[in-house]
């Protein structure tokens, strides 16, 4: 089905299946291997961690990250892609075992601050104006082991040095509440926006919404990603499901709620997102039993079920909905909804 969204995986997102409880249980395919996937799949955009980009970056000199960075632009070009993000993997040394930004630890703070500054150098060689900040450690697991206002001043610190340091980079932090932290500091679109206030450049710092992420926060991914909007400040989505309250899973686009995914796909052609460049991504993980020769499928499916979702929205009698909420039936708009999604 061609479409004229542009679709984007990050090389994480073909996984061998390793969870807390046990080991991976397919093979690894080499980054190559995945890059040569994309176009096969209908994909034109790879997201990255900085370390996806250059492996081992902590280990490397800057002109050594500079030459690896450059190379990796020139396979993206050769196979005709775009890199859509660089997101600084703060979340891996044991350096910030108790937060990056946000650490009680001086030096890890430095560390955190250094490497994402050399993230976005990757991401300027790459081509990209978009860092993704999702803060994974930048949390508690016991209240009393940091001080909430303080971590609101040192995140602020931190993105104001990172907008200082490239003026054309854009910030996009991705919320979600919880995994690995017990309770994180930016949960939700509505913390995202509320600390860009406060940085030195609020037009630059906006969001990504993650569907899995707000439904873990109890909250409907469609009207995160709204509200995002409402600030124009949806930069980037990683579409996913999750069912419920559990551990983040990761589950292929509408796999778990189809009508939340309706609604998702519905927000984003109705806003016409996409116009400005922005990628859909998804950030899906095929299921652990998933055998070597079906690695991809979550990723395909993903994509073929956003499409025949967004034709949905196009096809839904915006009309007769209107007429239903008019006479508040909303009985009625409820059970157009469902007979729009289970076909004639
Ligand atoms: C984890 C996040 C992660 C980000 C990129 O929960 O979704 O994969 O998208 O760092
Ligand atoms: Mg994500």
């Amino acid at each position: 089905m061609k479409s004229s969204f542009r679709f984007c995986f990050g090389p994480w997102n073909i996984g061998e299946g390793a969870d807390p409880y046990g080991p991976p249980v397919r093979r690894a395919r080499p980054f190559a291997w995945k890059l040569a996937q994309m176009r096969r799949l209908g994909f034109q955009a790879m997201m990255f961690h900085d370390d996806d980009a250059v492996p081992e970056v902590d280990l490397k000199t800057s002109a050594q990250v500079e030459r690896e960075a450059r190379a990796l632009k020139r396979r993206l070009d050769a196979e005709g892609l775009v890199a859509e993000m660089v997101a600084p993997r703060l979340w891996f040394s044991p350096r910030t075992i108790d937060g990056a930004y946000t650490s009680n630890d001086p030096k890890a703070r430095r560390y955190a601050i250094e490497r994402s500054l050399r993230a976005m150098e990757i991401a300027h060689i790459l081509g990209t104006k978009l860092i993704v900040l999702w803060l994974a450690r930048e949390g508690t697991y016991l209240r009393e082991s940091k001080d909430c206002l303080r971590a609101m001043d040192l995140l602020v610190d931190a993105m104001n040095r990172m907008l200082a340091h490239d003026p054309s980079a854009r910030l996009a932090i991705e919320p979600k509440p919880n995994e690995p932290m017990d309770l994180a500091y930016l949960p939700t679109v509505g913390h995202a926006l509320a600390l860009a206030g406060r940085t030195s450049d609020p037009y630059r710092v906006g969001c990504v919404v993650e569907s899995a992420h707000a439904v873990l926060a109890g909250l409907d991914p469609s009207e995160e990603m709204a509200f995002a909007m409402g600030f124009g400040k949806l930069w980037s989505v990683h579409l996913n499901d999750q069912n419920g309250l559990k551990f983040d899973q990761d589950k292929p686009f509408g796999s778990a709620n189809l009508r939340s995914a309706f609604n998702q796909a519905r927000v984003l052609v109705a806003q016409n997102y996409g116009a400005r460049g922005e990628c859909v991504c998804f950030d899906v993980h095929p299921f652990r039993p998933t055998k070597d020769e079906h690695a991809l499928k979550h990723l395909a499916n993903s994509r073929k079920t956003f499409l025949r979702l967004a034709a949905k929205a196009r096809t839904f009698d915006e009309r007769r909905a209107a007429r239903l909420i008019a006479a508040r039936d909303y009985q009625d708009l409820d059970q157009m909804v469902l007979e729009h999604l289970l076909g004639s």
